[in-house]
């Protein structure tokens, strides 16, 4: 009976080493397979005397029973070891906070537009837009703006000789947005209110001057339409952009070709401080006046049953003054840490029921 125990000690002690599933299979197959050990000493039970064989075989099958039962006891072990190393390797933490992925911020000028817009779609204006590159008409002529006007010098406006050439039209890189008004004046039937916000050029380079920046202009034709609702209007806009309830609003008098009578338009605020809405100084914001017959008659509409009011303003301004930006240039330097700091969350959109 000493080779019964010697295989005991064999498999117990050769299924303690197997560490993995192919190992402790090469046990089993060693131990029980066909070819197995325990399978041997079975088939030799026949050769053994009708004396011992008694014995030995209820020894022999005690042997099968018990290995049998150790092997697969190291095969549970050896699932649950492999089952708890993959939940290791793969354990998820899901109160890890997310990776930041980059997600670009909104630029200070593209935020004022949407504002502006949302504020103006809210009173029923629609966006409209016109062309960069204007004609001489489109730009000054159709606006009443004569020949001698010293806007129309070429040292204050860009004008693109080579492109209209010695006998055509000239054309120029429109100086304020109020072509989209004349183009929607020659477009659309009246009544309509539509904002118009875009890039203009003046030949103008310093600290406080970009030959490119960004112009929101306004125009409201309708029957009726008096200098009391621009007023309103205006003052409703001027104290949702500044989200400022009881902003002071000051109308001062004041003269452009394209409207008549022409008014600026000033907030209140403290010069020292430059805090808004404080204070007892006045800070000039916007242009505004009734639209000037000649330029409606200029535009195919009838001054004596149509008329309405504009307005314009410089959007560069309004947003240094909402956000205390100290510098124009930045604007234009693709900076990233001035993205950083004075950028918007794309994923959170300008929303009006939030104030702007
Ligand atoms: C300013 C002043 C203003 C307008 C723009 C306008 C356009 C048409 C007809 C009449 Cl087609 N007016 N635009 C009117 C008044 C003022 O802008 O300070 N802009 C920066």
């Amino acid at each position: 009976m000493n080779d019964l125990e010697a295989l005991r000690r064999e498999t117990r002690d050769a299924l303690a080493a197997a560490s993995d599933s192919r190992a402790w299979d090469g046990v089993r197959v060693a131990v029980l397979g066909k070819n197995g050990k325990l399978t041997a000493l079975l088939k030799e039970l026949g050769k053994v005397s009708p004396e011992e064989r008694r014995a030995r075989g209820a020894a022999l099958n005690q042997l099968k029973d018990e290995l049998a039962a150790a092997i697969e006891a190291r095969r549970a072990a050896l699932e649950a070891a492999e089952l708890d190393a993959r939940l290791a390797r793969e354990r998820i933490d899901v109160t890890l906070p997310p990776r930041p992925a980059p997600a670009g911020l909104i630029h200070p000028i593209s935020r004022t537009m949407e504002e502006i817009a949302a504020i103006f779609g809210a009173m029923g204006f629609a966006i409209g837009e016109g062309f960069d590159i204007e004609t001489d008409w489109n730009n000054f002529g159709a606006l009443n703006i004569p020949w001698h006007h010293p806007a129309r010098a070429d040292h204050d406006t860009f004008y693109l000789t080579a492109e209209s050439g010695r006998n055509a039209p000239p054309l120029l890189l429109r100086t304020h947005t109020s072509d989209v008004q004349i183009l929607s004046m020659l477009s659309r039937e009246p009544p309509f209110r539509v904002l118009a916000p875009g890039r203009v050029y003046r030949s103008d380079h310093d600290a406080t001057h970009s030959p490119m920046f960004h112009q929101l202009e306004g125009i409201v034709i309708d029957r009726d339409i008096t200098l009391g609702h621009l007023k309103g209007c205006l003052i409703d806009f001027l104290r949702a952009f500044f989200g400022i309830a009881e902003l002071p609003v000051r109308f001062r008098s004041s003269y452009f070709p394209f409207t008549e009578p022409s008014m600026e338009v000033d907030i209140g605020w403290d010069r020292r401080s430059g805090e808004l809405g404080k204070g007892s100084d006045w800070l000039e914001i916007l242009g505004s006046g009734m639209v000037h017959p000649r330029v409606l008659a200029n535009s195919g509409i009838d001054p004596r049953e149509w008329q309405g009011f504009a307005f314009g303003m410089g959007v560069e301004r309004i947003t240094m003054l909402k956000h205390g930006v100290p510098d124009l240039r930045p604007f234009y330097e693709s900076d990233i840490r001035w993205l950083r700091h004075y950028g918007f969350n794309p994923l959170a959109p300008t929303m009006l029921h939030e104030g702007v």
